[in-house]
């Protein structure tokens, strides 16, 4: 076969999941396939940076960003996709994914209203073609004091914002989940929650440079099972926070209301901040639990992430 050469783009083996190493030859080789020994010496497109007009699974492992590093192993990916938090299908974390088999996830649109110049509807193919992909190693925190670290694939949440370009009024953006009984037992079964889902972020927060909207995990898009396909992640907040599988984002000047503040008000505030001074009324946030090792950490103030985001929230003691 040809020469090893070495890429910018290629993720250093050392710190790659087998996985994903498996998937950058073969999606490497597929590039020369296509495009031919000659093309790929001098051609642009074979750049991942440049996939506009690319299916999206044709976008992953993304370009690996190596500004954002870890403290501790990546959890195992089985372990990550079958502990999860989705009540729209179940609240037994090792049920969701085998109940998600009815939920349809392509094709899917996602609509952007509110106080933007550009209102809009984007078919997820489009979104996914607009905007830059690329993974992420972040930790990820649980209100229930367990925890995990993951590759997660997206882009900046302030890349989508300047997309559809926000009025100077817009204060907030409402996240809102689907609502599909048909597809999801969890909308039927637990009829007292007060479906979608629903979250919200400051502008500050959404513009935050660990901001992400994420279309995958683990170098591949993601499961249902993880908020497929597209979710957010805001690694410095409990994991509530991170909606999944989202259909509307709304820029308004009100604070948004959370599905979790509005149905237990005195256990989750609206910002949800990884703090580990300040417990859960039924538990201490002391510690975390890795999940799939066991591994208790100590929680860290953001989650670890102050240095980006203590500013942010002046009234928070560092
Ligand atoms: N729509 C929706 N988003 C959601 C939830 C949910 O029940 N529904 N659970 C949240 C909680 S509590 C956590 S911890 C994370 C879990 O994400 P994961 O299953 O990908 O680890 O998703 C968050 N996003
Ligand atoms: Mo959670």
């Amino acid at each position: 076969m040809l020469i090893k050469v070495p890429r910018g783009w290629e993720i250093p083996e050392r710190e790659a999941t087998p996985e994903a190493i498996f998937l950058e030859r073969r999606r490497f080789l597929k590039a020369m396939g296509l495009l031919g020994l000659g093309a790929l010496a001098g051609c642009r497109a074979a750049s991942p940076a440049d996939t506009r007009g690319l299916k999206p699974e044709g976008r992953y492992p993304a370009r690996r960003n190596p500004k954002f590093t870890l403290d501790r192993p990546l959890t195992d990916e089985e372990i990550a996709a079958s502990y999860n938090n989705f009540y729209e299908f179940s609240m037994e974390k090792d049920q969701v994914r085998r109940l998600v088999g009815r939920f349809k996830v392509y094709p899917w649109q996602v609509k952007v209203k509110g106080l933007v110049k550009k209102p809009r509807t984007f078919e997820i193919d489009e979104l996914l073609r607009l905007m830059p992909l690329e993974e992420r190693l972040y930790r990820f925190r649980c209100v229930e004091a367990w925890a995990m670290a993951v590759p997660w694939t997206g882009f900046p949440m302030s890349e989508f914002i300047k997309l559809v370009e926000p009025l100077s009024s817009a204060r907030y953006i409402r996240m809102v989940s689907f609502d599909r009984p048909e597809e999801a037992p969890g909308q039927v079964e637990y009829h007292w929650y007060p479906w979608p889902y629903y979250e919200g972020l400051t502008m500050e927060e959404a513009m935050n440079e660990l901001t992400i909207l994420a279309t995958g995990i683990y170098g591949h898009p993601l499961p249902k099972q993880h908020g497929a396909p597209l979710r957010l992640v805001v690694p410095w907040k409990y994991g509530f926070k991170s909606i999944k599988s989202i259909v509307l984002l709304e820029f308004t000047e009100k604070r948004p209301p959370n599905f979790w503040n509005t149905v237990a008000p005195h256990e989750y505030d609206f910002w949800a901040n990884v703090d580990p001074r300040v417990p859960h009324p039924r538990w201490s946030q002391a510690v975390e639990r890795m999940i799939g090792t066991g591994e208790v950490r100590r929680t860290l103030l953001y989650n670890g992430y102050a240095q980006y985001v203590a500013r942010l929230y002046p009234w928070i003691k560092v």
